[in-house]
């Protein structure tokens, strides 16, 4: 069985990796609009594998004989004005789940529930490579520039990341 505090901070962390979805969901919708379709890809690609993060979370809940609970998942942003903006909200975003993430650690070590805290290891070394790979987008927006003519080289991109299922692994 486990610990009541830490069951319900991973289905609040369940929420948010469905939220990353949506929202990475809906900036795939603004550059498939704006005719950027490598960055449509990315996004879409990222929103796949945050389902995969919940989804790994919500196995985790069950297996541990946890309730999973299902909260609302908040409507994403809908207004983006760029790509360098979208890219840097992305960054603020994912460094705020970092801190999520360490929250959990946190709390699954002072509640003295050792499988959590080591479990929770898969989603610390997959933030630093979320994190390392949109700053490096970023890098490329600002040193190429915005033009449209130089954004379609980045566009091409990254239209060649694609989606591998993420899988918990030890
Ligand atoms: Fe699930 O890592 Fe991004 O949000």
């Amino acid at each position: 069985m486990i610990n009541p505090k830490v069951e319900d901070i991973l289905n609040a962390q369940i929420n948010k990796e469905f939220y990353s979805a949506y929202l990475y969901l809906a900036m795939s919708a603004y550059f498939d609009e704006i005719g950027l379709k490598g960055f449509s890809n990315w996004t879409k690609v990222q929103a796949k594998e945050e389902m995969d993060h919940g989804m790994i979370l919500f196995d985790y809940v069950i297996e541990r004989d946890g309730n999973v609970d299902l909260r609302q998942i908040e409507a994403p942003v809908k207004n983006f004005n760029d790509p360098l903006q979208v890219f840097e909200m992305i960054y603020e975003h994912e460094k705020s789940v970092t801190e999520s993430i360490e929250c959990v650690a946190t709390l699954s070590e002072d509640e003295c529930d050792m499988a959590t805290r080591h479990f929770i290891n898969w989603y610390i070394s997959e933030q630093v490579e979320e994190e390392a790979n949109v700053l490096d987008v970023i890098k490329k927006i600002k040193m190429f520039g915005t033009e449209y003519p130089i954004l379609y080289h980045i566009d091409k991109e990254l239209m060649g990341r694609e989606y591998k299922q993420h899988n918990y692994s030890e």
